[in-house]
């Protein structure tokens, strides 16, 4: 009796010493971080969110989407496909957008079934194009920019994923050049080409060559260098591009991820950063002046997917916000793109890809623009509020297909495994 008598006293003892020393956490948050016992989440609420609502966060922002007219896709049928839009641009009052543009009469089959007509993929045997716009939301097709170049010149097969540069009154347009149907060999191989051109409306002059290689055999790069994204910083070429690692890793830790190539001349040569890859996450990437540095929309793949992240020197980045349904492949109106000012201001618009169908490389796919706010001359609450809630449409369209349904249903626990774990 006396030995649980006297747990029961130590027990209180404790308890009591325990209350005194903190009281429950205030229910109005302290301003500052307070000096007390804190959970590792409260620490991160002040060390990593500087105790800020979100809604003040200025690169926090969700997105809203609005379909672009103007843009004809052949009733859906899959044979014209706009894709992977470059910046948007602003040149004398007009807008203009550069993309890859596909438009063949049989949509795509995959890699073992393509042939010179039958795409392996939505952006082989593509062409880029552009448009031009008044207000962002009508555009009106110009036609082909970057015609597919002869064998065995760079981009015979396909040239898609453009993007734009300005510097020193030219224009320079950034894009992969296939040399083979994409998904052929183990990667794509489609290296980073350039074009120039005195107007945006070209006519454009091939540089005839590559300005940035894959990766050697066993360096990160190796397998493709895709989305091209130069950017005027530090007073030269800033180009980052997406690659991937091991494709057959098992399991995979990281995907996609970015890296970053430096040039003083749009023709190269361009230096891979040392510090490569700069990103562990994300996909087509956007990327845009912020402060003196450079932000970047990371979504899609990876451990930190769905973050809005910043690097204060352009390279070494850091997340800033976590966000949800982030525009995909998106082409945002950056103001000051190469404006080399160090005082980066942000976007709220710009255009973006959707995938209409499954698969995101047999379906075609449309252009659409979004709008937030991850600018510091704004503040757009309607950009800042959480919890977005979907209808159960959308949820229910991200369902279980019939095998994973039987799977899980099934009895035998190899039976599951075996399709859920494909
Ligand atoms: C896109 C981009 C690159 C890839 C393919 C077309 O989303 O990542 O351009 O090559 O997919």
């Amino acid at each position: 009796m006396h030995h649980r008598l006297y747990s029961f006293l130590l027990l209180l003892l404790v308890a009591s010493a325990y209350c005194e020393a903190q009281d429950a956490f205030p229910y109005v948050l302290p301003d500052e971080k307070p000096e007390r016992e804190m959970s590792s989440a409260m620490h991160r609420f002040y060390d990593q969110w500087n105790g800020n609502a979100f809604e003040s966060n200025e690169l926090f922002s969700t997105f809203k989407y609005t379909p672009v007219t103007g843009l004809d896709y052949c009733n859906d049928d899959g044979s014209i496909s706009r894709r992977d839009p470059s910046k948007v641009l602003k040149i004398d009052g007009t807008y203009y957008v550069w993309y890859t543009h596909r438009d063949t009469k049989s949509k795509p089959q995959g890699a073992k079934k393509c042939n010179e007509t039958i795409p392996s993929y939505d952006w082989d045997l593509c062409e880029i194009w552009y448009a031009i716009s008044t207000d962002g939301f009508h555009w009106e097709e110009q036609g082909v920019a970057i015609k597919r170049s002869k064998k065995p010149e760079p981009g015979h097969r396909s040239v898609s994923t453009p993007d734009i540069l300005q510097w020193k009154g030219k224009y320079y347009l950034y894009y992969q050049a296939f040399f083979e149907a994409p998904g052929l060999s183990g990667g794509d191989y489609c290296p980073v080409t350039v074009a120039v051109a005195d107007s945006p409306k070209g006519p454009w002059k091939t540089a005839g060559k590559i300005v940035l290689e894959n990766g050697k055999e066993g360096e990160w790069d190796q397998h493709a260098i895709h989305d091209p994204y130069p950017l005027i910083y530090k007073g030269i070429i800033y180009l980052y591009y997406k690659s991937r690692f091991d494709k057959q890793a098992n399991p995979k830790r990281i995907e996609q991820s970015q890296g970053l190539a430096i040039a003083e001349h749009p023709f190269g040569p361009f230096e891979k950063h040392p510090l490569n890859p700069v990103l562990n996450s994300g996909h087509e990437t956007g990327f845009f002046p912020w402060k003196e540095g450079i932000a970047s929309m990371t979504s899609l793949n990876g451990p930190e997917v769905n973050t809005i992240q910043y690097a204060a020197d352009g390279v070494n980045f850091e997340i800033a916000a976590i966000t949800e349904m982030m525009p995909i492949a998106p082409g945002p109106f950056v103001q000051d793109a190469f404006a080399n000012n160090g005082d980066g201001r942000g976007i709220t618009w710009g255009l973006c890809h959707m995938n209409v169908g499954e698969h995101h490389g047999y379906s075609h796919c449309i252009l659409a623009r979004f709008d937030c706010d991850l600018s510091r001359d704004f503040n757009r609450r309607i950009f800042k509020k959480q919890q977005t809630r979907y209808t159960p449409e959308v949820f229910f369209k991200h369902g279980l297909d019939e095998q994973s349904m039987k799977a899980i249903r099934a009895k035998t626990k190899k039976e599951e495994d075996t399709v859920l774990n494909q």
